[in-house]
């Protein structure tokens, strides 16, 4: 067993807890996923804060099997547009997404231009890994790898919209190609692709809710 430490975090008072809960909650509540981004420059600085954050998420017998890949090189940004493009675009037009799908991406109006990849200061993949490298090539055993990336990529977000950044949380199908573009090894398959930076002055959203606590929660009682 690793060594014991005494963990006390400082207990608050109720009001205060309800207070926090409260606003935490608000500030969430304004996030919005976004596909209509400014260039404006994104300090480095604010996406290693979120990556330390997204890396303090639970994971399967701590493994913590992530990695977050960024670039804002524009002709990396520019080869990861193109490929994304392409596959897109036989999703959408070539009829690869079947219509049930084509349907429920209809309010969200998205088709296969993805010029935002190209406008971000900073694209991140966060990549899975499906299993551990030991220093000596062996493979180490990885645990609840897709609970623990989900919640690692969640925590991310939060983060980025804490210091006032937008993302979208983006699964260009298929995505295989990201691990040989961006040089990862063998035992990572990428999760998902995050644009971030500021949103466009002229950024519009759809015109979405979100559903009432009654629709996701259910208490249970003898
Ligand atoms: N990957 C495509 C399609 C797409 C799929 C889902 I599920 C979305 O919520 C949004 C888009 C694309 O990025 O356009």
């Amino acid at each position: 067993m690793a060594a014991q430490i005494p963990y006390r975090p400082r207990r608050m008072d109720v009001d205060q807890q309800k207070d926090r809960a409260r606003a935490f909650y608000e500030e969430m509540d304004q996030r919005r996923s976004v596909r209509m981004f400014s260039d404006d420059p994104v300090p480095r600085e604010l996406l290693e804060y979120a990556i330390k954050t997204a890396s303090s998420a639970p994971s399967g017998a701590h493994k913590q099997p992530w990695t977050y890949v960024m670039t804002g090189d524009a002709s990396i940004k520019a080869r990861i547009r193109s490929a994304v493009e392409e596959e897109e675009r036989v999703n959408y037009e070539g009829g690869r997404l079947p219509a049930h799908w084509r349907e429920d991406l209809e309010p969200l109006g998205t088709d296969w231009h993805k010029p935002f990849l190209e406008t971000v200061p900073w694209v991140v993949v966060l990549f899975e890994q499906r299993y551990g490298v030991r220093e000596d090539g062996s493979r180490a055993h990885h645990y609840y790898v897709k609970e623990s990336v989900g919640i690692s990529a969640g925590l991310f977000v939060a983060a980025l919209h804490r210091s006032g950044l937008a993302t979208l949380t983006h699964t260009p199908s298929p995505m295989r190609f990201l691990t040989k573009l961006l040089g990862r090894p063998e035992n990572e398959r990428p999760f998902c692709l995050f644009p971030i930076g500021y949103p466009a002055d002229d950024c519009v959203v759809p015109d979405l809710s979100r559903k009432s606590l009654d629709e996701v929660m259910v208490m249970v009682e003898s």
